[in-house]
């Protein structure tokens, strides 16, 4: 069964293309005839549309819009308006926030009032697209599960752009538009705030990123192994545990003495890809605000050493007053 032994998915399957379920009032009509794509089915389904925009998503595509373009075309400006040097230097270049001497004010359009507006229409963007997801899903009868998980990204999101700079009572606080410039921001930071890594808060962020790919490794990992028996094909493992699922279960229960269930399993991804970014909100919300250096924080706190005395006459210029 060569067709059956592909990197990433299993036979295609070809019925007459499937418009999805009817849907009651208040809801849009689906656009676009629905087709096959050969290419696409190898990685996934091979039916593409048809789609379903909705006011939300037109609202957030329209707001996207107007942010993507602010920003492009302020690092267009700020390569002289030349397209060649705008293609060459992207990564490098970037939309600033104000500098700290406006606080919270509306700074000139030139000195960070661009970088507020594209703020503003990226915030909200992201905000109807949430609300789009979480509308879509209720209208299918599903749970919000999605939606809240993206909840907790947009959380980290909005600590780093907006609650915290108010907190700071300054929108220089907050991360420019741009590639390798919000790298500069992020090694900045830490360094600022006495390198981030003494930051518990960081820590579990971090336990939980690697863990979410552990469990994804582990999952996607244990369900290809019992694809020889079915085990991909949800539908019959809900109805007839069947021998694939129970393989599975048995396999963790003899390697690790434990096993998750076909339902827990998931319950554990949630949560440790949720908490990745909510514990790491937490960090940053607290960083500056309530701790100024966290490696002082740490020797305080029984995690780090502190320096060895050499000379008392040196002042360590992180504890000068
Ligand atoms: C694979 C799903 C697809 C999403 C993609 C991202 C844009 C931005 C905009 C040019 C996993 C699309 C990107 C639309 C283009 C302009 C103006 C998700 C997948 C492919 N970062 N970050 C990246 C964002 C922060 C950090 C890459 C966004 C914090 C480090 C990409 C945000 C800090 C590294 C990117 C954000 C931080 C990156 C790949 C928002 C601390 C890398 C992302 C809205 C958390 C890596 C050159 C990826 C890299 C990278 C986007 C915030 C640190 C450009 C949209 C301020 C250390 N970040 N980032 O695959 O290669 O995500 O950078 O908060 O090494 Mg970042
Ligand atoms: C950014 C959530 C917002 C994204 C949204 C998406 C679009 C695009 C695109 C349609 C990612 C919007 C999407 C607009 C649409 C399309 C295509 C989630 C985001 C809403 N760190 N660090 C973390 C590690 C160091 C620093 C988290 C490791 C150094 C700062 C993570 C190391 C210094 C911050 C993590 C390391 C430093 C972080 C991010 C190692 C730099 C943060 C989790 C091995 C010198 C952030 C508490 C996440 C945080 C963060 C990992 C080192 C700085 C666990 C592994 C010491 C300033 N770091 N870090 O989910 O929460 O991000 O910290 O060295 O702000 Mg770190």
């Amino acid at each position: 069964m060569p067709d059956y032994q592909n990197i990433f998915t299993s036979v295609q399957v070809r019925g007459p293309t499937y418009p999805g379920v009817p849907m009651g009032a208040g809801n849009w009509p689906r656009e676009g005839k629905p087709f096959f794509f050969y290419w696409m089915g190898k990685i996934g389904d091979a039916q593409i549309g048809p789609f379903y925009l909705g006011g939300l998503g037109i609202m957030s595509l329209l707001f996207g819009f107007i942010a993507i373009e602010i920003i492009g075309l302020n690092m267009w400006a700020s390569v002289g308006w030349d397209p060649l040097q705008f293609i060459r230097q992207l990564p490098w270049l970037a939309l600033e926030p104000p500098p700290a001497k406006y606080g919270l004010s509306f700074p000139p359009m030139n000195e960070g009032g661009w970088w507020l507006m594209a703020g503003f229409f990226l915030t909200a963007s992201i905000l109807l697209w949430w609300a789009r997801m979480y509308r879509r899903a209720k209208a299918l009868g599903m749970g919000t599960h999605t939606a809240w998980a993206f909840a907790a990204a947009i959380w980290l999101y909005l600590v780093l752009g907006f609650i915290r700079p108010v907190l700071m009572g300054s929108w220089s606080e907050a991360v420019p538009f741009g590639i390798f410039p919000h790298l500069d921001w992020t090694a900045a930071f830490s360094i600022r705030y006495g390198n981030l890594f003494y930051n518990p808060f960081h820590m579990l962020s971090i336990a939980f990123l690697y863990g979410s790919t552990l469990l994804f490794a582990m999952h996607g990992a244990t369900i290809l192994a019992v694809s020889r028996l079915g085990g991909e094909r949800e539908i019959e493992q809900v109805v007839d545990r069947g021998t694939a699922s129970e393989r599975a279960a048995l396999f963790w229960r003899w390697t690790m003495g434990f096993n998750a269930t076909m339902e827990s399993i998931h319950r554990w991804a949630w949560w440790f890809a949720v908490l990745c970014p909510l514990t790491g909100g937490i960090g940053i919300i607290l960083t500056g605000t309530a701790v100024d250096n966290w490696f002082l924080w740490g020797v305080k706190h029984g995690i780090a050493p502190g320096y060895p005395v050499i000379d008392p006459a040196v002042v360590d210029p992180a504890v000068a007053p």
